[in-house]
Order: C-alpha cells, then sequence, then structure tokens
C-alpha cells in the first residue's frame, strides 16, 4: 500500500481524500495556500506544507511547490482530486519523472483526452459511438468545410479540439453563417487555449447529459459502475447529478458500459474515468472523457457500495480491482445538490464566515463538505462549499430524503443557493425525471438570451 499521499487540492475533496487515505492506512501531506490554514483536512492530515499564496496560479497550481512538499515530506504519490492540476499531462509527467506516483491515467491518456480531436478518433476507433461530424480537424478549405456541414446538415456545431466542459463552441443554423463562424471560433480557440484547431459535429438540441463511471487497474481489469445523469446545469455548472438515469433501462445500462470497459482496455486506461455522453432520441453520443475523479462520483459510489477515491488509491498502489463486473450491483437511485457560496438571485460568489451550520441528517443522507462554524470562505477559488447526497431505495423516496435535508440544512453568514435547491426538488419537471441540459435555464431560471451556446 502507498504509505504516505500528497493531496494537492483543497475543500471538500481534499476531505473526501483524506477520509479514504486515513481508511486505508495511508499518511496524509495536506498542502495549502496561505489563506487555507484553516481548512479541515489542513487541520486534520498528518502533515501541512503550505505552497504559496492565495491566487491559484501559484498555490495549487504550481507544480515545482507541489513537487517539492512531496519530496520533502518523503510521500510516495501525489492525488490531484479535481480541477487545478488534475488533468494536466505535463504535471503527470513532472510528477512521474520526479519519482512519485500520479494518482491518476497515464500522462499520455491525460494528453489524448485533453485534445477533443484525439479524444474522439481514440474512442470511435475502440468503438465508441460517437455524434456524427467531421471525423477530425477541419481544414483551410472553405469548399470542403461547407460540404462537411452539407454531409452532416445544418444546424452543426463547431467545436476547439483545445476546448471542453463548454468552452470554446459555437452552433452555426445554416450555410450563410458558417465560414464566419468557423473562423471566429478558430480565433477565440487560439486566443484561448492557443490551439486554433477545430472541429465539427451535428448540434443535438434537445439531449441530455449522461456520463458512464469508469475503473481500470494495472493488469487489464476493467468495470464500469453504470451512469449518472448530469443535464440540471446552468451555464456548463452542474447544479443537481442523480444515478442512475431516469428511464435508462438495465440493458441498455449494460451495453453502454460493456462498450466503455472495453474502450478502457483497448487505450490502456488507468484509474477512475468517466465518458460523457449526450443522450437524445434513445441514443448515446459520445462527447468528452474525463480522466479524474469527478465532483458527484458519490451518487455512483451510494448505488454501487463502490469507494471510488479508495479504488483509485489501490489502483495506484498497484492493487487488482477489488470487484469484477458481475458484483456490481445498482441499489436504489442517488441524487447530489452542489451547495456554492453565492447570490441565489444572481449567482455571484458570496465568500464570507460561516456563523452557524449546522448539517442534515437521517437515513440515506450524506453531506461532503468541508465547512463548520467559524469557517471563512476565502474569495479566491470555486464556490462550491459542499454536496448534499440522498439515497433512497427508489427516486421518489430519494427526493423526499433530499427535500428533509434540504429543509434541515443551516448556513449563515453567507448567501448558499439552497433556496435554489429547494426550488428544483419542488419543480414538476424535475420531479417527473429526464429533463434535458436546456431545461434549468429554460424552465427555472427564466434564460432569455436568444443564442443559447456562444458569446459568454
Ligand atoms: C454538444 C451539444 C449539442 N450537440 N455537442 C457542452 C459542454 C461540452 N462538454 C459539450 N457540450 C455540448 N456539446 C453537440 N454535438 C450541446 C452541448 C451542451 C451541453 C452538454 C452537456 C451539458 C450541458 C450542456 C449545455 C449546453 C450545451
Amino acid at each position: 500500500m502507498l504509505e504516505k499521499v500528497v493531496i494537492a487540492n483543497r475543500g471538500e475533496i481534499a476531505l473526501r481524500i483524506l477520509r479514504a487515505c486515513r481508511e486505508l492506512g495511508i499518511r496524509t501531506v495536506a498542502v495549502h495556500s496561505t489563506v487555507d490554514r484553516e481548512l479541515k483536512h489542513v487541520r486534520l492530515a498528518d502533515e501541512t506544507v503550505c505552497i504559496g499564496p492565495p491566487p491559484a496560479a501559484e498555490s495549487y497550481l504550481n507544480m515545482p511547490a507541489i513537487i517539492s512538499a512531496a519530496e520533502v515530506t518523503d510521500a510516495v504519490a501525489i492525488h490531484p482530486g479535481y480541477g487545478f492540476l488534475s488533468e494536466n499531462a505535463d504535471f503527470a509527467e513532472r510528477v512521474e519523472q520526479s519519482g512519485f506516483i500520479f494518482i491518476g491515467p497515464k500522462p499520455d491518456t491525460i494528453r489524448l483526452m485533453g485534445d477533443k480531436v484525439s479524444a474522439i478518433r481514440a474512442m470511435k476507433a475502440a468503438g465508441v459511438p460517437c455524434v456524427p461530424g467531421s471525423d477530425g480537424p477541419l481544414g483551410d478549405d472553405n469548399e470542403d468545410n461547407l460540404r462537411i456541414a452539407r454531409e452532416i446538415g445544418y444546424p452543426v456545431i463547431i467545436k476547439a479540439a483545445g476546448g471542453g466542459g463548454g468552452r470554446g463552441m459555437r452552433v452555426v443554423h445554416g450555410e450563410a453563417a458558417l465560414l464566419t463562424t468557423l473562423d471566429l471560433t478558430r480565433s477565440e480557440a487560439n486566443a484561448a487555449f492557443g490551439n486554433p484547431t477545430v472541429y465539427m459535429e451535428k448540434y443535438l438540441d434537445h439531449p441530455r447529459h449522461v456520463e458512464i463511471q469508469v475503473l481500470a487497474d494495472t493488469h487489464g481489469n476493467a468495470i464500469h459502475l453504470g451512469e449518472r445523469d448530469c443535464s440540471m446545469q446552468r451555464r456548463h455548472q452542474k447544479v443537481i447529478e442523480e444515478a442512475p438515469a431516469p428511464g435508462i433501462t438495465a440493458q441498455q445500462r449494460r451495453r453502454i458500459g460493456q462498450i466503455c470497459v472495453d474502450a478502457c482496455r483497448r487505450i490502456g486506461y488507468r484509474g477512475a474515468g468517466t465518458f460523457e455522453f449526450l443522450y437524445q432520441d434513445d441514443e448515446f453520443y459520445f462527447i468528452e472523457m474525463n480522466t479524474r475523479v469527478q465532483v458527484e462520483h458519490p451518487v455512483t459510489e451510494l448505488i454501487t457500495g463502490v469507494d471510488i477515491v479508495k479504488e483509485q488509491l489501490l489502483i495506484a498502489s498497484g492493487q487488482s480491482l477489488g470487484y469484477r463486473q458481475d458484483d456490481i450491483r445498482i441499489h436504489g437511485h442517488a441524487i447530489e445538490c452542489r451547495l456554492n457560496a453565492e447570490d441565489p438571485d444572481n449567482f455571484a460568489p458570496s465568500p464570507g464566515t460561516i456563523t452557524q451550520y449546522h448539517a442534515p441528517g437521517g437515513p440515506g443522507i450524506r453531506v461532503d463538505s468541508h465547512l463548520y462554524n467559524g469557517y471563512r470562505v476565502p474569495p479566491n477559488y470555486d464556490s462550491m462549499i459542499g454536496k448534499l447526497i440522498a439515497h433512497g431505495e427508489n427516486r421518489a423516496t430519494t427526493i423526499a430524503r433530499m427535500r428533509g435535508a434540504l429543509a434541515e440544512l443551516v448556513i449563515e453568514g453567507i448567501k448558499t443557493n439552497a433556496p435554489l435547491h429547494r426550488r428544483i426538488l419542488g419543480d414538476a419537471g424535475f420531479v417527473a425525471g429526464g429533463a434535458d441540459i436546456h431545461y434549468l435555464e429554460k424552465q427555472l431560471l427564466g434564460y432569455l438570451e436568444k443564442q443559447l451556446l456562444g458569446t459568454r
């Protein structure tokens, strides 16, 4: 087993990783910025190293500082969590070159999936269904590009190879706008990602976001843990996630899950990963792969009983997966509400001191949060302050438990999006299940802009 792990993250996921390490008898090193000395996991860690000032660029994104922390503490591995350096192939490479274990896939796999064109090409070759599209980068020939769009059929979407997660994409509704939009997306992509490469796909106008969780060890074993539905989102930020996805049958799950598992074996995938699909009119279309543990991993943990972070640590230590596919069963339903320190009316960040905190509890309630009375939410990072996760025998019970948890929850001193969650959990469209990716913005938030994608 790994003897000592550096937790290269902050907040709730750092605490989550610390708890998994503690359970496995792994010693922990918390690296933190100067504003994060009072974080809960920093207080609980075996050792702590301050790695820089509050701006993430000088602390949680500071590769030499993090690797030095591993060196001075004699750690053997680095867990990057999500965000920050978690999907940075150069970081993973530098960690390994310095003699440490990067808890995640091989650097080359991260690089392959970081470029969306190469990710789609690899997945298509591995038999994963993709969105009809340009099958590679678009060239400079206008006639070629007009022909490709005509063959796909309008509307089409132009996406940046260096983008992902909703950045660097534009919808084109007809031939008249294609070439100018292509140019615009290209120059924006070059400015934002230093890469002008763009590709084209058929634009799906009412998909759901359904993703498959996988685990793969270094001995050729891979399994899937079913799917999550992450369609409840605003401006590409997930608000509520659930598992299983409403309406997906056991047969659909088995089929798409097996396709993902086969693809993992084919590309030599290692660790935890997520295949992101758009799901529309009963079909799955691969769009991206995430090579990290995700914020929403707890809903999968609750319905499968598999501790995903523990499995990441075991895989990194060279152990074989503790489960075969036949061991995995789906038990009931789980829903996660992301709690953000933000004004529920205008979504503006709301940092400050927590003057009162009462976490909900009871059957089927899990709270993944680093909050405590007196904790000060700094203004320097993402506004997520925790996650409320409910589990029950079915979706109706789970919704009832989540409503109870939201009613019990007390967070004072800052504004939070808890009122928004209370509204959603009472909304008929959400309760019915299966809402698409536009539902929250259109139905609940009165999204008025004519364009659903593009300039932000
Ligand atoms: C799409 C799409 C429709 N058609 N691709 C946005 C995030 C990035 N991961 C891919 N995204 C989309 N790609 C095709 N061919 C619609 C979106 C999209 C979206 C996807 C998932 C979750 C939320 C979304 C919100 C707006 C647009």
